[in-house]
């Protein structure tokens, strides 16, 4: 991971994805496509896919010992610089296989833990990302001691072999204290956020957010809907076609009128497999997902493995704690698969629909309506003069049916949320 870094855009790592298929081909295949495609992401160039039909794991290698000469002559013939696997290593497979192959030796869970320290901007985001590097590297130290034990155990030498030992207790508790660190910074961090968030719960506009499988089209649809309803180029997040684009939460007012505005918050995707320290790491950013009113599940529908996606999303929304929250699903890219004449379609609370071109959004929006503000109700307000702050208000979050100035104060009907109407009870 150490040496990828180093790498600007000069020279890009000239890499081969390996992998062992354990179950069905269709999988295997698509999965290794993914690991091209965050391999991609990490600026790599892929020169070579080799993978293995395994009944069992080697131990040792993972792959066989055979398929590992077959590797090493590969790279030398095509010059590569890495070899990324498919599967997740243990830390003494890593080391063999750095060993044998004399390359750098990745896993899908370092290139995924590299792309996020590249992408990662904010303070926060940064600070996760260590957090979670770290917590990666550290059970693998032990691999390395027994490995260093190893080593000193062929040379006889006792006393070298307590030199490093000391060595890695000494990087160990470093790392454990750094963490330690980290997650002190991050409470500090959380806080500042929490108070945010209640800020914008008092503000009393819904608050949605958008969730899905990474490269989905998320930024995409948020873009979309700040170009139709807000028409502030400068409020546009980046969309682009790799995966894990966005990293950092972003939330936008969306203004579509009639009163019915919302915050709309744009979030880091998921994928199969996503590190748990990754996760762990990232509980905070995604506390916009938790405490939402409602979730927009972005689907690719073009891609053929959206059931998978959609299944790791599930269980993605599961592990954070946010399964109960309402949802629907905006099976988007369906302009790729779907006669344009068709769309949107709707099934229940799937959308079939183009963040891209925009067919659909008006349904969306419409549906988003049916959800969030279902509890919309017509209510008569007379609020006395004094209460000027309260005239303001319903004008702003309730839709205004009806005004009158009488001399006992203003009269107002509104269409408003269940909320507002408990609110200003007394004047009712
Ligand atoms: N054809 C088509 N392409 C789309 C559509 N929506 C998004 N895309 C493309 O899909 C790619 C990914 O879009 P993003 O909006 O960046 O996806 P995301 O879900 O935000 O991805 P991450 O931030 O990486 O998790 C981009 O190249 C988009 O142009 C769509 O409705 N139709
Ligand atoms: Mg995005």
């Amino acid at each position: 991971m150490t040496q990828l870094q180093t790498i600007g855009n000069e020279k890009r790592n000239k890499t081969i994805i390996a992998g062992a298929m354990m179950g069905s081909a269709r999988d295997f295949d698509k999965s290794m496509k993914e690991l091209e495609n965050l391999a991609e992401a990490c600026e790599m160039e892929v020169i070579a896919s080799v993978s293995q039909n395994l009944a069992s794991v080697n131990p040792a290698y993972y792959i066989g010992s055979g398929k590992v000469t077959e590797i090493k002559e590969m790279a030398e013939q095509l010059g590569a610089d890495s070899v990324v696997f498919n599967n997740d290593l243990s830390p003494s497979q890593l080391t063999n296989l750095q060993k044998a192959l004399d390359l750098e030796v990745l896993d899908r869970t370092n290139l995924i833990l590299e792309i996020f320290s590249r992408r990662a901007k904010t303070r926060e985001a940064k600070l996760q990302v260590e957090a979670a590097n770290l917590q990666y590297i550290l059970p693998r130290l032990a691999g390395m001691r027994s490995n260093l034990n190893r080593q000193g155990g062929t040379s006889g030498s006792l006393s070298n072999r307590g030199a490093g030992e000391k060595k890695l207790e000494l990087d160990r508790r470093k790392i454990e204290s750094r963490i330690g660190e980290l997650e002190k910074e991050l409470e500090a961090v959380q806080k500042d956020r929490e108070t945010q968030r209640k800020r914008r719960s008092r503000s009393a506009l819904p608050q949605i957010a958008l969730v899905g499988y990474t490269n989905a089209g998320k930024s995409s649809l948020m873009n979309k809907m700040v170009e139709v309803y807000q028409k502030e180029e400068d409020k546009m997040v980046e969309a682009k076609d790799m995966l894990f684009a966005t990293l950092d939460t972003t939330v936008r007012k969306i203004t579509p009128g009639d009163n019915k505005d919302f915050l709309l918050s744009d979030t880091v995707g998921f994928i199969s497999r996503l590190p748990h320290s990754l996760v762990k790491a990232f509980r905070s950013t995604l506390d916009e997902v938790r405490y939402a009113d409602l979730l927009l599940e972005v689907v690719d529908f073009s891609d053929e493995q959206y059931k998978e996606h959609m299944e790791v999303t599930a269980n993605t929304l599961k592990e954070l704690g946010a399964e109960a929250v309402p949802r629907l699903y905006v099976m988007n890219k369906a302009d790729l698969v779907m006669d344009e004449t068709k769309l949107p379609k709707v099934v229940g609370d799937k959308i079939y629909m183009s963040a891209k071109t925009g067919a659909g959004l008006t349904k969306l929006l419409e549906m988003i309506h049916g959800k969030v503000f279902a509890d919309y109700k017509v209510c008569e307000f007379l609020v006395p003069y004094e209460d000027g702050s309260a005239v303001s208000y319903l004008n702003g979050s309730a839709r205004v049916l009806k005004q009158e100035y009488l001399p006992e104060g203003v009269r107002i009907l509104a269409e408003c949320r269940q909320y507002d109407a408990e609110r200003y009870e007394c004047y009712r």
